[in-house]
């Protein structure tokens, strides 16, 4: 039987991710963000980029694939434009490096975006775009991963697992934030499945020969994932390919080579987010009509919004301290 799991105050948690990346290659500035990242998605039960990526996290700054202690370089473009370049490091230390900016322009021209390319994104979006809701914005984000999902009618991959994340403020509760791979599965529930051995729904990926399989260990085994509804997800996710890397000047994801970097992890892309200011134009009324459309929908028969169950879980983890197995603790300490 395996030990019981450990409940961890957030910020003891956060403290002791900060001193991992610390030890393992980043800078103080860099790791802070990293740290309250991963401990933020481990808080709300975003397991597939909590904790369980801190080893590749690992592995990756020492392939020297990544630089760790990057600083980005933040390019005013445009009354509604900014771009950095993340400089080999992380793309989340970029946007923070940027959001002053993008966040005055968006609250003065209305709409603002940020381009973000040189970057490496092994994380949860919704970290990126969710503070922004909670300051009244609208915000959009997408990031470009590593080839392994093989586009509609394609016979081998091409795209990555893509995810686009959206928040909204909302009046009098959460704000509304949906956060979702292109592809039918993020790479990283497909490792967590092949860990604990389980199968995977069918229509998710395809083996080394390209016959549909449900077995996560062929998936990574040279096989590859489909995207999410057929030609509709293969097209968002072309769609990411464009935005997050055509349009910031960032990789696609077939176009890096880690091979020479043995244990590199994280795709060396770019990021794209478009914040809205809808007090321009809309005053208070957009969050009250967000408001009336979760009603309308919880009217028709809707008992969970997108976004909730992470809520859910982090009131739990505030509560009772975020939930690590005893092996994952065990190994923490060990790389700290
Ligand atoms: P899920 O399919 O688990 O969830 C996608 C969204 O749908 C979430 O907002 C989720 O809300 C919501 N949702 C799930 N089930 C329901 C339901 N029954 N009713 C209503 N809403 C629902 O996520 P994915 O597997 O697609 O992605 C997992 C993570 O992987 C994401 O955070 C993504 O950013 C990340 N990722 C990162 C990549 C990168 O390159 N950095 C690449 C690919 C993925 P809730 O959160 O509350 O469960
Ligand atoms: O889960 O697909 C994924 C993923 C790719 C890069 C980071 N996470």
């Amino acid at each position: 039987m395996s030990a019981p799991a450990r409940q961890i105050p957030f910020a003891e948690l956060a403290s002791l991710l900060q001193r991992i990346f610390v030890r393992h290659g980043c800078s103080e500035a860099v790791a802070a963000v990293l740290a309250h990242n991963c401990a933020s998605a481990q808080r709300d039960g975003a397991h597939s980029h909590g904790v369980f990526r801190i080893p590749g996290y690992v592995s990756t700054l020492a392939s020297g694939w990544v630089d760790g202690r990057a600083e980005p370089v933040v390019r005013d473009v445009a009354s509604g434009y900014v771009s950095v370049d993340a400089a080999g490091g992380f793309a989340q230390p970029a946007l923070a490096a940027a959001r002053a900016l993008l966040v005055s322009k968006a609250r003065s021209a209305g709409i603002a975006v940020l381009a973000i390319h040189n970057s490496h994104h092994f994380a949860a979006l919704w970290p990126d775009v969710e503070p922004f809701a909670d300051e009244g914005l609208v915000a959009l984000s997408v990031v470009n991963s590593m080839t392994c999902v093989v586009p509609e009618g394609a016979q081998r991959p091409l795209f990555g697992t893509n995810p686009i994340a959206f928040a909204a403020p909302c009046a009098g509760g959460a704000p509304i934030v949906f956060d979702m791979a292109t592809s039918a599965i993020a790479h990283g529930d497909v490792q967590i499945a092949a860990r604990k051995g389980q199968l995977l729904a069918e229509g998710m990926g395809v083996d080394r020969q390209g016959r549909p399989t449900c077995d996560p260990a062929a998936i990574l085994d040279g096989g590859a994932l489909l995207p999410f509804g057929g030609h509709k997800g293969s097209a968002l996710s072309m769609m990411v390919e464009l935005l997050a890397a055509a349009l910031t000047g960032g990789n696609f994801s077939f176009e890096f080579d880690w091979s020479k970097h043995p244990g590199a992890k994280t795709p060396w892309t770019g990021q794209l987010l478009i914040v809205i200011d809808p007090r321009l134009a809309q005053g208070e009324r957009f969050a009250e009509r967000s408001r009336e459309l979760v009603g309308q929908m919880e009217a028709v028969g809707v008992t969970r919004m997108p976004g909730e169950r992470r809520f859910k879980e982090r009131a739990k983890s505030d509560r009772e301290g975020v939930s690590v197995t005893a092996e994952e603790w065990e190994q923490l300490q060990s790389l700290a």
